[in-house]
């Protein structure tokens, strides 16, 4: 009987410990939390922590204008003046994620 119990137990600890590994997963999955890097705040425009097209579109845009923008030139990664989609998509997000991991002194 003890023994029964024990396994039951077991078990439901086990499927504790699976569904919090799920609801971890899912919380990666989520948009970036943290505050919205410098492009995204102003670009994002309706703060879905993603760039569609049409705020792609109006990155393009305004680095095509001034392709000195400091903030954008640093996404032109092969500096052709012109950011692609796949530069666009490169910017990160949030700050979070632009932060470069600290050296361990
Ligand atoms: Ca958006
Ligand atoms: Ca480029």
């Amino acid at each position: 009987m003890k023994r029964t119990r024990l396994i039951a137990c077991m078990t439901a600890l086990l499927a504790i410990a699976a569904s919090s590994a799920v609801a971890a997963n899912s919380k990666n999955n989520k948009k970036p939390t943290g505050p919205p890097s410098a492009v995204y705040a102003k670009y994002d425009v309706d703060h879905n922590g993603k760039l569609n097209v049409e705020e792609g579109e109006s990155v393009r845009k305004a680095y095509a204008k001034n392709p000195n923008d400091p903030l954008l030139k640093p996404f032109d990664k092969d500096h052709d003046g012109i950011l692609s989609d796949a530069e666009i998509m490169a910017i990160p997000a949030t700050t979070k994620a632009v932060a470069s991991p600290k050296k361990p002194k």
